[in-house]
C-alpha cells in the first residue's frame, strides 16, 4: 500500500480537487490511500480515562449534524468508533495529541483532556463541510467519510489568542458564543475582550454601577450599547472553557477610559464628569493621577480587578495601558504602578500593551502584547523588552500583519453594504502579508523562550454587527491560527500555495457555518 506523505500538509487530491486540509498545519501530517473511516448510526465515540466531556462536546455537534445516536461510552472501540484516549505517553506537553483514522476506527490520543479537544477540532476538519450544519439536512454525497490519515501535533505556542473589542461596538452574548467555537475549531485557545474604552464599559461591575448605568450606554457612531451581566460573563467563560479556551478579559487603564469618567466625576481631576463619546478618536481620556483623587482611584482600582479575578478563572487580566496621550509621562507611571499592583494583588498575571514596559516596577511575570509594526517604529521594541527584562513575557500582535480590522485591498463592500476598516497599520493588510510574518523576527533581542504566544486583536470602531467581525475576520484570523500553532517554517518562508489550498478546504466548513467569510482572490475557494 503506497504512503502519500505530505511533508506541507497538501490536501489529499480527489479529481484533481482538494478535499481535506487542516489549518493550522500539523507537526506531521500523513495520508494514506488505505481505506477511510466512515461515520455511521452504528459509530459511539469510546472514551478512555479522562475523556468524555470531551467527547461529549464533539458528540453533541456531530449529533445536530448527522442526525445520528452517537452515544459517548466506556469499553472497547470497534472499527466504527470514535476513540478518545487519555495516555500519558501520547505526545510531549498538555495540548499534544495523535489522530489516526482508517477502516479500523477513528482514535485520538492526547497526556490530557485539551490535547484530545485539538484532536477532535482536527477530526472535524476532515470530516465532510457538513458536520458544521445545525441541522441534519444534507448528507454529504460520499457518506461522513474520514480520510486513512495519521497526525501527531503539538502547539508552537501556548497563548494563541483572538481579540474581540466589545467596546466600541458591543455584541451580544450569543456572538461571543459562536465567535469562541470558531476560533477552537482553529485551536486559538485564548479570548481577549476588550471590554472598556471610551465608547462603552461592558461589564457589570458591583461597587460601581454607574460603569454600566451610564457608561455602556453608547458605543461608535451612536449604534446604542450593552453590556454583560455577571451572568453574562460567566456563561462566555464556561462555553469558552468547555472549548479549552481561556477568557482573558481587559480593562484598559489610564488612558481609554471615557466611558468610565464619565459615570463617575470623582475619577475626574476636576470633578467633572465628561460626556459620553461616540466618536472614533483615542488619546484623549484619563484617569487622574493626583492626590486628591488617589482615594477613589484607588478604591475604584482595587474594586474592579477584584471583582473581575472573582469572575474570570483564567490566569491573566489583561489592564490596557496603550495610547495614553492625554496622561503625562510621571502620571503614566504613577498610575502603571498602581495599576498593575491592583492587578496583580488578585493573585493573577497582568497583561499590558507595549507601551506599559515603560514602568520598571511591573509586577513580577507581567506580559507585554506588543502592537507596533512587523518592523519596529520608535520605542516600541525596547519597550516590549522590558517585560522580559523584568522576567515577563511577550504577545506579538504586529498591527500592520495581525489586525484584523486593517481593510482588505480592494476595500469591497462588506455584507451590510458598508464600507469597513480601517489603514493606518501602513495600509490595507492582505492575507498573504497576514500569513507571511515570523514571531520570532519582530522585536529583536527576544528568544523564542520569551514568546508567550501570538494574538489577532480585531478592532470594532468600523465593525456594527457580527457578519461585519466575521468578514473582517475570516480568513485572516486562519492565517494568525497557523502562524501561532504550528511549527516556524524550514527555511524560514512559509509555503503560501499549500496554505492557500488548505484553506480552500476549509472555507467548505466556513460556509456549512454560515461565516460571511472574505472570499480573497488568490484561493480557488471551492
Ligand atoms: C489602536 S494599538 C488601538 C485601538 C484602536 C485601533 C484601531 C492599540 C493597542 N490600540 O485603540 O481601536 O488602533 O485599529
Amino acid at each position: 500500500m503506497a504512503r502519500v506523505e505530505l511533508r506541507t500538509c497538501t490536501a489529499l487530491q480527489q479529481n484533481g480537487e482538494a478535499v481535506t486540509g487542516i489549518i493550522p498545519a500539523p507537526v506531521d501530517i500523513e495520508y494514506t490511500d488505505a481505506a477511510p473511516f466512515v461515520l455511521t448510526g452504528r459509530s459511539r465515540f469510546v472514551a478512555v480515562g479522562d475523556a468524555a466531556s470531551v467527547a461529549e462536546t464533539f458528540a453533541a455537534r456531530a449529533r445536530i449534524a448527522t442526525g445520528f445516536d452517537l452515544p459517548v461510552v466506556a469499553g472497547e472501540a470497534a472499527a466504527s468508533d470514535i476513540a478518545l484516549v487519555i495516555d500519558a505517553d501520547a505526545g510531549a506537553g498538555f495540548e499534544a495529541y495523535t489522530l489516526t483514522s482508517g477502516a479500523d476506527g477513528v482514535r485520538i490520543s492526547a497526556p490530557g483532556p485539551a490535547g484530545l479537544f485539538w484532536g477532535t477540532q482536527t477530526l472535524r476538519q476532515l470530516l465532510p463541510a457538513e458536520i458544521e450544519r445545525a441541522d441534519a439536512a444534507r448528507v454529504p454525497a460520499e457518506g461522513w467519510i474520514v480520510p486513512a490519515a495519521s497526525v501527531a501535533d503539538a502547539p508552537r505556542f501556548a497563548y494563541r489568542g483572538s481579540m474581540l473589542d466589545v467596546a466600541r461596538h458591543f455584541f451580544p452574548v450569543e456572538d461571543v458564543l459562536d465567535h469562541i467555537d470558531r476560533i477552537a475549531l482553529l485551536k486559538l485557545n485564548v479570548l481577549h475582550l476588550h471590554l472598556t474604552d471610551d465608547q462603552g464599559w461592558r461589564l457589570q461591575i458591583d461597587a460601581w454601577p454607574e460603569l454600566t448605568g451610564i457608561g455602556a450606554s453608547t458605543s461608535t457612531g451612536g449604534d446604542g450599547g450593552g453590556f454583560y451581566t455577571k451572568a453574562d460573563y460567566r456563561r462566555i467563560v464556561e462555553h469558552a472553557a468547555e472549548r479549552f479556551v481561556t477568557v482573558v478579559p481587559e480593562i484598559d487603564l489610564p488612558g481609554h477610559t471615557n466611558a468610565a469618567l464619565s459615570a463617575y466625576p470623582e475619577l475626574n481631576c476636576d470633578g467633572v464628569a465628561p460626556k459620553p463619546y461616540e466618536g472614533t478618536e483615542v488619546g484623549f481620556s484619563s484617569l487622574c493621577a493626583s492626590a486628591e483623587r488617589a482615594e477613589a482611584t484607588d478604591r475604584f482600582l482595587a474594586d474592579v480587578m477584584n471583582e473581575l479575578a472573582a469572575m474570570t478563572p483564567g490566569p491573566w487580566l489583561h489592564v490596557g495601558g496603550d495610547e495614553s496621550l492625554a496622561t503625562s509621562e510621571a502620571d503614566y507611571l504613577d498610575l502603571v504602578r498602581r495599576i498593575t499592583a491592583a492587578g496583580a494583588a488578585t493573585g493573577k498575571t497582568v497583561i499590558g500593551w507595549h507601551e506599559m514596559g515603560a514602568s520598571r516596577e511591573l509586577p513580577a511575570g507581567t506580559v507585554g502584547q506588543y502592537w507596533d509594526f512587523v518592523t519596529p517604529r520608535e520605542r516600541a521594541a525596547e519597550l516590549t523588552t522590558s517585560f522580559v527584562e523584568q522576567g515577563g513575557s511577550v504577545i506579538l500582535s504586529p498591527a500592520d500583519v495581525a489586525y484584523l480590522d486593517m481593510k482588505y485591498p480592494d476595500d469591497p463592500d462588506g455584507p451590510l453594504g458598508r464600507k469597513l476598516g480601517q489603514l493606518w497599520a501602513d495600509g490595507p493588510t492582505t492575507l498573504e502579508e497576514a500569513y507571511s510574518w515570523e514571531p520570532a523576527s519582530i522585536v529583536p533581542g527576544l528568544a523564542e523562550a520569551d514568546i508567550l504566544g501570538v494574538e489577532a486583536p480585531v478592532w470594532t470602531e468600523t465593525i456594527a454587527a457580527a457578519p461585519e467581525l466575521e468578514f473582517m475576520v475570516f480568513p485572516r484570523i486562519t492565517a494568525i491560527a497557523e502562524i501561532a500553532w504550528s511549527p516556524a517554517p524550514a527555511g524560514g518562508s512559509r509555503d503560501e500555495a499549500d496554505f492557500h489550498a488548505r484553506l480552500a478546504s476549509l472555507g467548505t466548513h466556513l460556509d456549512a457555518l454560515g461565516i460571511a467569510a472574505r472570499k480573497v482572490a488568490g484561493v480557488t475557494w471551492l
